[in-house]
C-alpha cells in the first residue's frame, strides 16, 4: 500500500514520513545536522509524488529545489526573513514544511492547496506569482522597506535560471547592485525552462558551471580567503571586498560581480553539507550576494530526470514506471494551431513562429522539427518577442507568436506600441484562452478580449472549435496588419479537420440556428453552449436562435443588427470576464446604432477564479448549457406570462 503524508502502517505505528512526521514547521528542523535534513529532503520527495502522481502539477522543478528550498528555511528565520519564490511552481517542497502538510493530497483541487503561493495560505507564503522572474524586484523592494523601517532581517529571493532570462530579472539586479542593500539572491540553474533552456546567458551559466580549471581556482581561493579571519559589523563588509579584490586579482569578474554582487558558487545544490553553510556565510554579507547553485530538474525519480520537459507540468502518472495516464482525446487546439501553421508555411516562405520558452505545450516544438531555422525560442521574454515578432514583420515575415493569453498581458506596450501603432502584420496565437482550471488564478486566459480590443489596428478573433480555429489562422495571414487568433486550453472538440484552407470572409460570423424569443451570440466554444441552451429552451416551448460571432473586433454588425431585429433579446455568451469582453463590445455597438433590443451578457464575473475544475466555475456563474438556459428562460418567462 502506498501511504499518504502522516500516515502510519496500521499496527506498527511506523510511518512512511518518519522525518516528515517531525516537522510542523521550520522551526522544528532549524537545529538538525545537514544528514538528518538530508533524510527529511527524501521524505518530502516521496510526499511530493505521492500526491502529484495523482493531481498532476509541477513534479520536475519542485522534486529538483527540494534541498535549497529546506536549506533557506534551516538557515534564515522564515517568516521573520523573507524567502520570496519566482513563480512558486518549485516550491511543494516548501509547502510540506510550513504547515501544509495535512492538505497537501488535495493540491490544486477546489479548495485545496493552490499550486503556487497564495498569501492567505500561509504566513511563510510572502509573495505570490505564478508569471515569472517578479521576485527580485520583490525582493529588493522589501529590502528597502526593511531599510527604511530601520528593520533588520534577511530577504532572500530563489530564482531559476530560466525566470532569471526575463528583462524585468536584469531590471531589478540593475538596481540591486547599484543600491547595494543586504539582499541574497539564490540562482537554481538546472540549466532548464520549461524545455531547455535557451540563449546566451544559459550557455554563459553553463560556462560558469563548467569551467573546470575556473572553479578548481575559485574553490582553492574560497577555501584560502574563508581562512582569514572574521571580523564583525562595518569591517567585515570591508573584509568581503578586500577578499573580493585578492580574488579577482587572479580570476575574472563574472557578470554578477560586475553589476555588484558577492558571487558564490557554483555549487551542488543538491547538497545540504555544502548549502547550509554557504548560505550562512551569505548571511554574514552586507550587501547583495549572488548564491549560485546547481540542481538537476525531477532530482530523485528517474522518469522525470530522463524527461524532464516531460514532467515540467504533467497530469496524473504511475509512480513507479513513470508512465501518464493516458486519456485518449482529440488533437489540443495547440496542436491545430502549429499543424496549421507547418501546411501554411510550406507554401508561404516568410511564416515565421516564435515562442517565449514554451515549445511543447504551445505545439512549437513540431513547427521547429519541420522548419528548424524559421521558429524561434527566445526565452521567458514575451516582451520581446512580441517585438522581435514586430522587427521580423516590419522586413516583410509573416511572424506568428504562440503565447498563453496570461503570458502576453506581460506584453501589452510591445502589442501597442511596436505591433498596432505600425499596424504590422503579426498574427498572435492566443493559447489557453479562457479558463484554465488546475493553475487557478495567474494562469486564467479571461482579460486578453478587454486589453487587445482596446487597441486600433488590432483583429481579436476565436472559433468555435477547432475547425474554425484553422480557417481563421489562415485568414489571419492574408490580413495586411495584427490579429489575434484565441483558442482554449485542451482537447478540441474533434470536429474533422479535412477541409482545405480557404479561410473565412474578414469579419464575418455564423449563423447556426434562428428564433424569434432570444438569439444568443457566441464568442469561441461557449457557441456549442449557446446550441445545448437553445436545445434546451426549446423544450420550454422558447424558440431562440444561435450564432458564433468568430470576430469580437471588427464585430459582425450584420450578424448583431439582425438578431436584434428578428429576436426579443440578444444573448452574449464568452469564457471571460464581462468587462471590456465581448458582450461589452456588443453593449457599445448597441449603443453606436441606437439599438434598442434588450442585450445580455453572459461572462464571468469581476474576480479572480481560483484553481479547480473548469466545469465547476462554468456551473458556478452560469455558464453551463444549463445555466444558460436558467437565466434566458428567467428573462423570457414575465413577457410569456404577459403574452
Ligand atoms: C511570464 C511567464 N512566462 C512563461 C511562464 C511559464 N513557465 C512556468 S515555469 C517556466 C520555466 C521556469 O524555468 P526556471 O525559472 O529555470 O525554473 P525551473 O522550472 O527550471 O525550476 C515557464 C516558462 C511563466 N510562468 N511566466
Amino acid at each position: 500500500m502506498t501511504m499518504g503524508p502522516g500516515n502510519t502502517v496500521p499496527g506498527e505505528g511506523r510511518s512512511d514520513y518518519p522525518w516528515l512526521d517531525r516537522v510542523h514547521s521550520p522551526a522544528d528542523f532549524r537545529t538538525w545536522p545537514a544528514d538528518d535534513l538530508q533524510q527529511l529532503a527524501a521524505d518530502v520527495r516521496r510526499a511530493i509524488l505521492h500526491t502529484t502522481s495523482r493531481t498532476g502539477g509541477h513534479v520536475g522543478a519542485s522534486l529538483g529545489a527540494v534541498e535549497v528550498l529546506l536549506a533557506a528555511h534551516r538557515v534564515f528565520d522564515t517568516p521573520h526573513d523573507r524567502l520570496v519564490i519566482d513563480i512558486g511552481h518549485q516550491a511543494y517542497g516548501h509547502k510540506l514544511v510550513t504547515g501544509r502538510r495535512g492538505a497537501f493530497d488535495q493540491l490544486r483541487q477546489l479548495e485545496g492547496p493552490s499550486g503556487f503561493l497564495k498569501r492567505h495560505e500561509s504566513p511563510y507564503d510572502i509573495w505570490e506569482a505564478g508569471h515569472s522572474s517578479t521576485s527580485l524586484s520583490a525582493a529588493l523592494g522589501m529590502a528597502v522597506a526593511r531599510d527604511l523601517h530601520g528593520e533588520s532581517h534577511h530577504v532572500v529571493a530563489l530564482i531559476g535560471d530560466g525566470a532569471m532570462t526575463a528583462g524585468l530579472s536584469w531590471e531589478a539586479l540593475n538596481q540591486i547592485g547599484h543600491l547595494q542593500r543586504r539582499l541574497i539572491v539564490i540562482l537554481n540553474d538546472n540549466s532548464m525552462s520549461i524545455a531547455p533552456n535557451v540563449g546566451a546567458l544559459s550557455a554563459y551559466l553553463t560556462d560558469l558551471r563548467v569551467r573546470p580549471s575556473y572553479r578548481r581556482l575559485k574553490q582553492d581561493l574560497d577555501v584560502l580567503l574563508k581562512s582569514l579571519p572574521v571580523v564583525g559589523g562595518r569591517l567585515r563588509k570591508v573584509a568581503e571586498r578586500v577578499k573580493d579584490g585578492v580574488k579577482h586579482l587572479v580570476l575574472p569578474r563574472n557578470v554578477f560581480e560586475e553589476l555588484g554582487f558577492l558571487y558564490l558558487g557554483p555549487l551542488d545544490g543538491h547538497d545540504l553539507s555544502q548549502l547550509i553553510p554557504t548560505l550562512e556565510r551569505a548571511a554574514q554579507v552586507d550587501g547583495p550576494v549572488l548564491l549560485h547553485v546547481v540542481t538537476q530538474k525531477g532530482k530523485g525519480f528517474h522518469p522525470a530526470e530522463a524527461a524532464p520537459a516531460k514532467f515540467h507540468g504533467p497530469g496524473p502518472f504511475d509512480v513507479v514506471s513513470g508512465q501518464f495516464v493516458k486519456k485518449t482525446q482529440a488533437p489540443s487546439y495547440s496542436q491545430v494551431v502549429a499543424d496549421t501553421l507547418i501546411a501554411m508555411a510550406h507554401t508561404n516562405p516568410q511564416i515565421v513562429a516564435i515562442t517565449a520558452a514554451m515549445p511543447d505545450s504551445t505545439g512549437l516544438d513540431r513547427f521547429q522539427a519541420a522548419f528548424p531555422d524559421r521558429a524561434f525560442d527566445v526565452g521567458i521574454a514575451e516582451q520581446h518577442a512580441t517585438t522581435f515578432a514586430a522587427g521580423l514583420a516590419a522586413s516583410g515575415l509573416r511572424p506568428a507568436f504562440l503565447v498563453y493569453s496570461t503570458f502576453l498581458q506581460r506584453a501589452y506596450d510591445q502589442v501597442v506600441h511596436d505591433v498596432a501603432h505600425q499596424n504590422l502584420p503579426v498574427v498572435f496565437g492566443v493559447d489557453r484562452a479562457g479558463l484554465v482550471g488546475a493553475d487557478g488564478a495567474t494562469h486564467q486566459g479571461v482579460y486578453d478580449i478587454a486589453y487587445l480590443r482596446a487597441i486600433p489596428n488590432l483583429s481579436v478573433a476565436m472559433g468555435k472549435d477547432e475547425a474554425d480555429t484553422r480557417q481563421l489562422l489562415f485568414s489571419a495571414f492574408q490580413q495586411p496588419g495584427p490579429v489575434a487568433v484565441r483558442y482554449p486550453r485542451g482537447a478540441g472538440r474533434g470536429v474533422p479537420l479535412t477541409e482545405p484552407l480557404t479561410g473565412v470572409p474578414w469579419g464575418t460570423g455564423e449563423w447556426l440556428a434562428h428564433g424569434e424569443d432570444a438569439t444568443l451570440v457566441g464568442f469561441g466554444p461557449i457557441v456549442y453552449t449557446a446550441l445545448a441552451a437553445a436545445e434546451e429552451l426549446a423544450r420550454r416551448g422558447f424558440h431562440v436562435g444561435v450564432a458564433s460571432a468568430r470576430f469580437a473586433k471588427p464585430l459582425d454588425e450584420g450578424i448583431l443588427a439582425r438578431a436584434a431585429a428578428e429576436s426579443r433579446i440578444v444573448v452574449t455568451l464568452e469564457e471571460h470576464v464581462a468587462a471590456g469582453g465581448f458582450g461589452a463590445a456588443v453593449l457599445e455597438w448597441a449603443e453606436r446604432t441606437g439599438t434598442h433590443t434588450p442585450i445580455r451578457v453572459l461572462a464571468l464575473p469581476d474576480t479572480f477564479v481560483d484553481h479547480g475544475p473548469v466545469e465547476h466555475f462554468l456551473a458556478l456563474y452560469g455558464l453551463t448549457a444549463e445555466g444558460v438556459a436558467a437565466r434566458v428562460a428567467s428573462w423570457l418567462e414575465p413577457a410569456r406570462r404577459r403574452a
